[in-house]
């Protein structure tokens, strides 16, 4: 992708562990690297097609200058976090603090921490056999959509299936959504299970019955498989109830490990019934 590089923006902050560091102040210097296509704006040259740099070292300075952290591991996570929500056309960004005056009483040139963040795109599953289904879906996904770091950008319809897997119980109301979002696998699964936890999910029965239930489908193409979590879904090119919302929401995704796409899959399901 392409990039806009942002080097040595000098600011003065209070960020440090020792207390002398936050009364007193310190230069820190940023350097950043926005990545955005720049394509458009490069053809029609308006700046309202890009990202204006001078908004960006503007915001910079200020995160910087109104937040006091220790540690330059969290200005860094946080300011990636803060620059990701605030301009729209930022996909990623790399970002290095620098801390050129750290007191640390020995001839250092420069320390500085960086890191990369960026946004990503997660398919999940939602599921619910008891209750008012259609109720706890709806609530869980107002939950994700004002979780911040977390937009919801397509919903499948809802659909009505028969349980799956052999447990005798209520019909499912099922679907799957689009998600963008700036966390981790891990981080992720831990805020959908904790809306299955206010969703008053209590796991009684493995594939029981349940008031909502939330499943990592996709994580960008990542593949990724330990005791906690398995992506993409170990079990969903068995799970027309996973495809068919699925196929509404983006048919030609193909599978980072099957290599075949949602439809492919679909149908290669459907022939075995
Ligand atoms: N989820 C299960 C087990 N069986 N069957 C249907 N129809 N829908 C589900 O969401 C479902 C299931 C375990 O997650
Ligand atoms: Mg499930
Ligand atoms: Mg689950």
């Amino acid at each position: 992708m392409d990039k806009i590089n942002i080097k040595k923006l000098e600011v003065f902050g209070n960020h440090g562990v020792l207390t002398e560091e936050t009364v007193l102040g310190q230069k820190f210097l940023v350097n950043a690297v926005l990545y955005t296509d720049t394509r458009q704006a490069g053809i029609t040259d308006d700046l309202e097609q890009s990202i204006n740099y001078a908004l960006v070292c503007q915001f910079i300075t200020k995160f910087m200058q109104e937040h006091t952290f220790k540690l330059i591991e969290a200005v860094a996570e946080k300011l990636a976090e803060a620059m990701l929500c605030e301009f729209n056309r930022l996909e990623s960004v790399e970002l290095e603090i620098e801390k050129p005056w750290a007191p640390i009483r020995l001839p250092l040139q420069n320390v500085s921490v960086q890191i990369e963040r960026s946004w990503h795109k997660a398919y999940i599953a939602f599921g619910s056999n008891m209750g008012d289904k259609e109720q706890y879906i709806k609530q869980g996904i107002e939950v994700l959509k004002s979780t911040r770091g977390c937009e919801v950008t397509k919903v499948s319809d809802f659909i009505h299936t028969e349980p799956y897997g052999g447990i005798e119980q209520d019909t499912f109301v099922n679907g799957c959504l689009e998600l963008r979002t700036l966390y981790p696998p891990k981080e992720l699964l831990n805020i959908l299970n904790e809306i299955e936890k206010n969703a008053k999910r209590e796991r009684i029965i493995h594939w029981g019955p349940r008031t909502l239930d939330l499943d990592i489908i996709f994580y960008d193409h990542l593949v990724l498989a330990d005791e906690e979590l398995i992506v993409p879904h170990i079990d969903m090119q068995n799970r027309e109830f996973v495809l068919e919302p699925m196929r509404q929401l983006n048919p030609y995704f193909r599978h980072p490990v099957c290599n075949l796409t949602i439809e492919e899959l679909l149908n290669k399901l459907k022939k075995k019934k």
